[in-house]
C-alpha cells in the first residue's frame, strides 16, 4: 500500500528507499518536482538579483541576531526599542504571550538551525557551545507546553539534527557528542507531567522546576487548552523518541492526537478551538484554520510525512475535506461552527491562517493555495504587513503585527510548487517592508499598529527561527545551502527534522493507531502530490490566471464580505438570503423576509429596536436556518462595530503620593493639541479651572498656570475649553465627562473633535476622562490637595524612587496585582443601558442567548435611527473607494454637542477612601512578607 501511494503523482522522482522512507520522501518531494517549470507570467528573476536578495536576508539576520546576542543574551528575547533583554518578571506582564519565556535563552535556541541554513556554520558552532554552557532548563517558571515544545524542544532537536549532519561531513562540530539531544531529552521529561490527565491531553502550562502538581508549581488548575496546543507535539516528541529510543514521548503525543480525533464533531468532521482537558468537551465550538487550531492540521499531514503512518494522512484528509467544504470560501477561510458548519462564526480572519496555503501545497491542492495567498498578499500590499486580524472586506480588525512568518512560509512553498517568479517578487516586497517599517537600530520591532506604523518593543524568537529561513531559502539555489533541505521536514516553528527518522526506532509507530484505517481510500491520494507536468501542461499562465481576478480584491472592489451564500439557493435560482449588513428596518421587503425567517422586530421605548428569533415561527426549516445566520451576522456586525469605534486609548497616570503611578486611568485623545502618541508625555499637578466648564476666560489663571487644568464637559466646544485653559497658562487639560457614572469600562472611547476651524493654535495636550475615572482624580484632590499626573499614550513604569522613600519596594507581584485590581474595581459600574441611539446601533447578546441554539429565542438590539449600521460603508464602496477605518473613526468621533442624555448609569463608584484603605492593607501585608523573608 505504501509503495503504491509513494508511486502516485510524484513517484517517478522518488529515490529507491525502504517503504517507510519512501512515504516520507514522496511527500517531501512533492515540492521538489515542481521547481523550474515556470516559463511565463511574471518576468524571471536573474541569478544575480536572487543572490543580492539572499545576501540582504543574511544581512538582516545578522542585524537581528547580532543585536540579540549583544544586547539581550542570555535573556529570552530582545526588546529592540529599548535595546535590552526581556526577562520575565522584570517587565510588566503581557499575559499569555509571556508563557513562551522560560529563562532559557529562547531566541538563541530557536535560532540554532537557522544559522546552519544560512550557512553560518562557525556561528552555529559557537551558539551550540553557548547553549550547552549557559542554558538552564530547570527554572522555577511556568511556561506554555506548546510554545516550549515547538520553540525549545524543536530548536534543540533541529540543532541536533544539523549538528550530526555537520559532524558527519567532517569539518565542523567534530567535538559534538549528542549534547543537544541530551538537553532535549531532559526537557522532554520535564514536559511529560503535563500529560497526566485522564484524556491524555496535556495541561496548557507547566512549571519547569516543579511540574504540575506540587504546591510550588503555581499551575495545574487549568481546565481548557487549545486544539493546536494539544495537537502540535507529535513531530518533536516522535523525533525525540526515535533519536533516543525512549518511546514514551511519541506514545504520549499519539495519545493526545488520538483523543482529539475521537472528539472531532462527527457530522462535520471539524474540531473546535478549545477543549476541556478533563472531560473532552469542546469549550469553543468555532472552527477555522487559524489561531488555536492551525498546527493541529499541519502536524497530522507532517506526521504522515515524517512517520509514514497512514492513519495520520487519513485523519488529515478527512479534516481537509471538511475544511474545504465549510471553511474555505475562496479566497477566504472563514471560521464556522462545528455543529452548524454552514454558519460562519466570524466575519474576520486572523493572520495565523497565512500558513495554510503552504500546507495546501504540501497536500497538493495548489489552486486554493494560490487564491488565498494572493488575497493575503493584497492585504499586505495595503498595510505593508498582515494585520493580526482583518475583516472579510479587508479592513483591519486587530492592527498589530508581531513579525509573523506564516505568509513568507506559504510564499516559499508556493514558489517551490510552481516555480513562478511572481513569488520571488512577493518575497522581495516582504524584505523591503521589513527593512522600511520594522527595522530599528537595535533589531526589528513588531508593529503595534500596521496603519500608523507604530512599533512595539518586541522581537519574537519565531522571527529568527522562521522568517529568515523561509526568505533565505526562497532565493537560494541548491548549491547555496550546505546540505540537502529536501532530506528534512519543517516543524511548525520551521525547525528541521531528518526524514530518515521514519525508519529509525519505529517500534511504537503502530501502537496507538485507530483500527478504523486498515484500508486506505485511494481517492484521497489524488490530491497528495502536485505534479506540475499535469497542472500546467498547456497553460503556463495557470497560476497567474488564478491570481488575476484577485488583484483588486482589496483596493478597488471593496467587496463587503465575500461570504458564502448557500449553494442550494444558487442552484434553485432562489434569491440569496438577506444579509445582516444589507438590512434596513425601514425597508418593508426586508421586514417581510425577517418575518419569514421567524425574526420579529420589537420597538423599544428608548427608540431602539430589538430583533428576536423564534426558529419555530419561521416559514420553513431553510428560512429558520437563514434566520439563525442572519442573527449571528447581526451579532458579529455589532461587536465589530463596537470594536471599530474604540480608539487606542491614552493614559492619565497619577504619579504623586500615595499613588506612585499605580493608578492608570483610561482616557480619550483629542483631534487637536499636542499628540501624545508622537511626543513625550506631559507631567504636572492638576488644578480645577474656574469656571469649571472652561467655556470662558478663566477667573483663576494663577491656580492653573503651569498645571494640568481640569474642566468639565459640556456647554461649549472642546477646542474652546482648550484655548481658555491654554491662555491661562495651563500645560495640559483633562476634560471630565458631565454624564455622571460614565466609564471607559462600559462606553466606547471617542476622540474629542475640533470646532471645525483651524486648531493649530492649540499646543497643549488634551485628554478626556469619563466621569468615573475623573472622579478618582477629584477625590484624590479632596484628600491630598496636591495631585500630580502624567498624560501619555501609554502608562509608564511606576516611580520606584518616590515609592521607596515612603514605603517598601513593591516589586512584588502580588502587590502589583492588587493595585491593578483596585484600579479596575474602582471602574466598575452597573450598566443600566449600554446604548444611546447616537452611538453604536447594535448590541451583541450574551453567549447564553446565542442564536446558534435553535431551542432558544435569539435576540439582538438595534437602534431604529440607524438600523443599518453599515449603510455608510455601502455608500462609500459605491464610490469605488474603501472607507479607511481611520476615516470611519473620524466620522464617528463626537463633538461636544453630542452629549448623551439617553444613557442612564448606575452609581456604584468606589470612593477614594476605600481604595486607599485597600492599598494600606496591601502595603501592610507586603511589609509583613518582607519581614518574613528577611
Ligand atoms: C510560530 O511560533 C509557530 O509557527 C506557531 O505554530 C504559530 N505561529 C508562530 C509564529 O507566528
Amino acid at each position: 500500500m505504501s509503495e503504491a501511494r509513494g508511486g502516485r503523482g510524484c513517484g517517478s522522482s522518488v529515490p529507491q528507499r525502504a517503504p517507510w522512507s519512501l512515504v516520507a520522501a514522496a511527500a517531501a518531494l512533492c515540492l521538489v518536482a515542481a521547481t523550474s517549470v515556470w516559463t511565463a507570467g511574471a518576468a524571471p528573476m536573474s541569478r544575480e538579483e536572487r543572490q543580492k536578495l539572499g545576501n540582504q536576508v543574511l544581512e538582516m539576520f545578522d542585524h537581528a541576531y547580532g543585536n540579540y546576542m549583544e544586547h539581550a543574551y542570555p535573556a529570552d528575547e530582545l526588546m529592540p526599542l529599548t535595546c535590552r533583554g526581556r526577562v520575565r518578571g522584570q517587565e510588566p506582564s503581557r499575559g499569555d504571550v509571556d508563557d513562551a519565556l522560560g529563562k532559557f535563552s529562547l531566541t538563541l535556541i530557536d535560532s540554532l538551525d537557522t544559522l546552519v541554513v544560512l550557512n553560518k556554520t562557525k556561528e552555529f558552532e559557537d551558539a551550540v557551545r553557548k547553549v550547552l554552557r549557559d542554558v538552564n532548563l530547570d527554572n522555577d517558571v511556568v511556561v506554555s507546553v506548546f510554545e516550549t515544545n515547538i520553540r525549545v524542544l524543536g530548536g534543540l532537536l533541529g540543532g541536533h539534527s544539523l549538528a550530526i549532519m555537520l559532524k558527519e561531513k567532517g569539518e565542523y562540530m567534530q567535538w559534538y557528542n549528542d549534547e543537544l539531544l541530551q538537553m532535549a531529552k531532559q526537557l522532554g521529561y520535564k514536559l511529560l507531567p503535563a500529560f497526566n490527565t485522564t484524556s491524555g491531553l496535556p495541561y496548557p502550562r507547566i512549571n519547569l522546576k516543579f511540574g504540575i502538581r506540587k504546591p510550588e508549581a503555581r499551575t495545574g488548575t487549568e481546565t481548557d487548552t487549545c486544539t493546536a496546543c494539544a495537537g502540535t507535539l507529535i513531530l518533536e516528541f516522535a523525533a525525540l523518541s526515535r533519536f533516543t529510543g525512549a518511546t514514551i514521548f511519541e506514545e504520549y503525543a499519539r495519545k493526545a492526537l488520538d483523543f482529539l480525533w475521537e472528539k472531532r464533531q462527527r457530522s462535520s468532521n471539524l474540531v473546535g478551538v478549545t477543549i476541556n482537558i478533563h472531560t473532552g468537551d469542546w469549550v469553543r465550538k468555532d472552527s477555522g484554520v487559524g489561531a488555536g487550531i492551525d498546527s493541529y492540521y499541519e502536524y497530522l499531514l507532517k506526521a504522515y510525512v515524517l512517520l509514514g503512518d497512514d492513519s495520520f494522512l487519513e485523519r488529515f484528509n478527512t479534516h481537509y475535506d471538511a475544511i474545504m467544504r465549510y471553511i474555505s470560501q475562496p479566497p477566504l477561510l472563514l471560521d464556522v461552527h462545528i455543529h452548524k458548519p454552514m454558519l460562519n462564526a466570524r466575519t474576520w480572519m486572523d493572520a495565523l491562517l497565512a500558513f495554510f496555503p503552504g500546507l495546501q501545497v504540501l497536500k497538493g491542492d495548489i489552486r486554493p493555495a494560490i487564491e488565498t495567498h494572493e488575497m493575503l498578499y493584497q492585504v499586505i500590499k495595503k498595510h505593508n504587513f498582515l494585520p493580526e486580524a482583518f475583516t472579510t472586506d479587508f479592513r483591519v480588525h486587530w492592527a498589530q503585527h508581531p513579525l509573523r512568518p506564516e505568509f513568507a512560509e506559504s510564499t516559499y512553498f508556493l514558489y517551490k510548487a510552481t516555480g513562478d517568479p511572481y513569488y520571488l517578487e512577493v518575497g522581495k516586497t516582504l524584505i523591503e517592508n521589513l527593512n522600511k517599517y520594522a527595522r530599528v537600530p537595535c533589531g526589528f520591532a513588531a508593529m503595534k499598529d500596521v496603519r500608523t506604523g507604530s512599533h512595539e518593543d518586541r522581537m519574537d524568537s519565531f522571527f529568527l527561527a522562521e522568517m529568515f529561513k523561509y526568505l533565505y531559502l526562497l532565493f537560494a539555489d541548491k548549491e547555496d545551502i550546505i546540505f540537502d533541505i529536501e532530506d528534512y521536514i519543517f516543524t511548525t516553528e520551521a525547525h528541521l527534522l531528518p526524514l530518515w527518522l521514519s525508519t529509525t526506532n519505529q517500534s511504537i509507530s503502530k501502537k496507538n493507531t485507530t483500527s478504523e484505517y486498515t484500508e486506505l481510500d485511494d481517492s484521497n491520494f489524488d490530491w497528495t502530490c502536485p505534479n506540475t507536468q499535469i497542472l500546467f501542461p498547456n497553460d503556463p499562465l495557470y497560476a497567474q490566471s488564478i491570481r488575476e481576478p484577485l488583484k483588486n480584491v482589496v483596493d478597488k472592489s471593496c467587496p463587503r464580505g465575500i461570504i458564502r451564500v448557500r449553494e442550494e439557493s444558487f442552484r434553485s435560482g432562489a434569491k440569496p438570503p438577506l444579509r445582516a449588513r444589507d438590512f434596513m428596518a425601514t425597508n418593508p421587503e426586508h421586514l417581510e423576509i425577517l418575518k419569514k425567517m421567524g425574526v420579529s422586530l420589537i420597538h423599544l421605548k428608548d427608540g431602539r429596536v430589538q430583533l428576536v428569533q423564534h426558529a419555530i415561527q419561521a416559514a420553513s426549516s431553510i428560512d429558520a436556518e437563514d434566520g439563525l445566520r442572519f442573527m449571528q451576522e447581526m451579532i458579529e456586525l455589532s461587536s465589530q462595530q463596537q470594536k471599530e469605534q474604540q480608539l487606542p486609548p491614552r493614559a492619565v497616570q497619577i504619579v504623586s503620593h500615595p499613588f506612585f503611578g499605580r493608578v492608570v486611568l483610561t482616557a480619550g485623545p483629542a483631534q487637536f493639541g499636542l499628540d501624545l502618541s508622537k511626543h513625550k508625555e506631559t507631567r504636572g499637578f492638576v488644578a480645577s479651572s474656574k469656571p469649571y466648564n472652561g467655556c470662558s476666560e478663566l477667573t483663576n489663571p494663577e491656580a492653573v498656570m503651569g498645571k494640568i487644568a481640569l474642566i468639565q464637559r459640556g456647554q461649549c466646544m472642546f477646542a474652546e475649553k482648550a484655548r481658555n485653559i491654554q491662555n491661562a497658562g495651563a500645560i495640559g487639560g483633562i476634560v471630565i465627562d458631565d454624564n455622571e457614572g460614565s466609564s471607559s469600562d462600559t462606553a466606547p472611547l471617542f476622540q474629542m473633535a475640533g470646532d471645525g476651524k483651524d486648531t493649530d493654535d492649540i499646543k497643549i495636550p488634551m485628554l478626556f476622562l469619563f466621569s468615573k475615572e475623573g472622579s478618582i482624580i477629584l477625590d484624590a484632590i479632596r484628600e491630598y490637595e496636591e495631585v500630580e499626573v502624567l498624560l501619555s499614550d501609554k502608562a509608564k513604569d511606576r516611580d520606584p524612587e518616590m515609592e521607596n522613600e515612603e514605603q517598601p519596594s513593591s516589586e512584588n507581584d502580588s502587590q502589583n496585582q492588587s493595585a491593578e485590581q483596585i484600579t479596575s474595581s474602582s471602574q466598575e459600574v452597573d450598566l443600566v443601558d449600554q446604548e444611546s441611539p447616537e452611538e453604536s446601533s447594535l448590541n451583541s447578546q450574551p453567549e447564553s442567548s446565542s442564536p446558534t441554539d435553535t431551542d432558544n429565542a435569539a435576540s439582538v438590539s438595534a437602534s431604529e435611527q440607524n438600523s443599518n449600521p453599515v449603510e455608510n460603508h455601502e455608500t462609500t464602496s459605491l464610490d469605488g473607494e474603501c472607507t479607511d477605518l481611520d476615516n470611519q473613526l473620524q466620522e464617528q468621533s463626537e463633538t461636544e454637542e453630542d452629549s448623551n442624555p439617553n444613557v442612564s448609569w448606575g452609581k456604584k463608584v468606589q470612593p477614594i477612601d476605600s481604595i486607599l484603605a485597600d492599598w494600606n492593607e496591601d502595603i501592610e501585608a507586603f511589609e509583613m512578607m518582607e519581614k518574613d523573608e528577611l
